[in-house]
């Protein structure tokens, strides 16, 4: 409850700054602590740093050079077994098969931020050394674009975005998620022939005729169909705005507040900026809790969440990297705690990632494998 009126504080205090951009500005205050742990990095050196970026200050030649590092991923075929895995035809559906296999152990857990910081990187890297990429992951700020997401250049559906919505068609959604403005198959952009195959294990879209079950209980039958969305900006009016993004790292004090406001699973009743993002895609795959990196705003999504963690970090680095609260299952209240010493692990070498690593070593981004920070 103090948290709502500390957040009414800050929003007032901020209204008094008037920046155009206070999350930029929270990123600028925290740098110099980001410059300093860099300086100290055994591993980070200025010369190997990467720098993400915005989709919105991407050139064309970057957005398009993005966007055809992740069609490549998707014409790879897939390193998975294919007796286990039918529907993994592509590199690509390696990856939603990790997210798809740990789902009940990576969210609303205290592994939650460094399984997903390990995870995009991960899926960066192979963008970079399977498919010659030279760019960094970008991020979606929905807090630039808060008031039309589907108007933005991440989701016009231009030949330099990420798609855009769906067709319209009538539709209910459930889980409390508002019905979008789209629900049928997205007919514009990069992706508009992408052929989704895993799940869904979650679907929240309810169509006629309806989306097709799965043929194997756990969702790794291969199911083709059409990438669903189902956008508006119903949620990102509400939950993704400047003063939101803001609110949940200046009103977090530790890190268990920090990931339960972020994730919406503390108290208020928010689905929290993580919620929001993924349910302003929604549809299918976006809406599915399990099978959501099979679309492809997935990262861009989860770049901006691990960005809002480096950001909270960065206002007061040395004692927000060796810190962890939360369990070790979706399940359940009584989970084991989740220790720092815990082994983050994405599936069998190979085909996310050829290493694990404890939290411990993933809370830094210049730190551990990571060499890369946020402008
Ligand atoms: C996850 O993968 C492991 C082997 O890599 C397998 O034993 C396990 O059954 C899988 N779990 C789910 C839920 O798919
Ligand atoms: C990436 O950079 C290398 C070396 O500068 C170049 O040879 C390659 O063509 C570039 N790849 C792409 C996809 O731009
Ligand atoms: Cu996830």
């Amino acid at each position: 409850m103090t948290r709502f009126s500390l957040a009414g504080l800050v929003t007032a205090l901020l209204a008094g700054v008037a920046s155009a951009d206070p999350v930029l500005d929270l990123q600028n205050q925290g740098r110099p602590q980001i410059d300093a742990a860099l300086a100290r990095s055994s591993t980070c050196t200025k010369e190997k740093l990467q720098v993400r970026r915005e989709w919105g200050d991407l050139s064309a030649g970057e957005r398009k050079a993005y966007i055809n590092a992740m069609l490549c991923m998707m014409s790879k075929p897939s390193k998975l077994d294919q007796t286990r895995y039918p529907g993994s035809k592509t590199r690509y559906d390696d990856f939603v098969v990790v997210h798809m296999n740990q789902t009940m152990t990576i969210h609303g857990t205290g592994n939650f931020l460094s399984w997903h910081r390990y995870y995009t990187w991960a899926f960066e890297q192979a963008l970079r050394n399977e498919c010659g990429y030279n760019g960094t992951q970008p991020y979606w700020d929905w807090s630039r674009w808060y008031q039309d997401p589907e108007r933005s250049p991440i989701f016009d559906g231009s030949d330099t975005s990420l798609s855009g919505n769906g067709e319209y068609v009538q539709h209910t959604t459930q889980m409390g998620i508002p019905a979008g403005n789209g629900g049928g198959c997205v007919k514009t952009g990069p992706f508009k022939d992408m052929v989704i195959r895993l799940g869904p294990m979650a679907n929240v879209l309810h169509v006629n005729p309806p989306i097709p079950r799965n043929p194997r209980a756990d969702g790794y039958g291969d199911n083709p169909r059409c990438l669903r969305r189902d956008m508006s900006n119903k949620l990102s009016t509400t939950s993704l705005r400047p003063q939101d993004v803001v609110n949940l790292i200046v009103s977090s004090n530790n890190i268990g507040t920090f990931q339960d406001v972020m994730q919406g699973t503390g108290f208020g009743g928010s689905m929290g900026v993580h919620g929001a993002g993924h349910f302003t895609i929604s549809g299918d795959p976006g809406g599915d809790f399990y099978t959501s990196p099979n679309d492809p705003a997935f990262y861009v999504h989860h770049a901006m969440i691990d960005r809002v963690w480096y950001i909270w970090q960065s206002l007061n680095f040395p004692s927000r990297q060796q810190v962890i609260a939360g369990g070790t299952s979706m399940m359940g209240w009584n989970s084991p705690p989740a220790k720092l010493t815990d082994v983050v692990d994405l599936g069998p070498p190979g085909i996310a990632a050829d290493h694990t690593y404890t939290i411990s070593q993933l809370v830094s981004t210049v730190e551990g494998p990571f060499c890369y920070i946020y402008e």
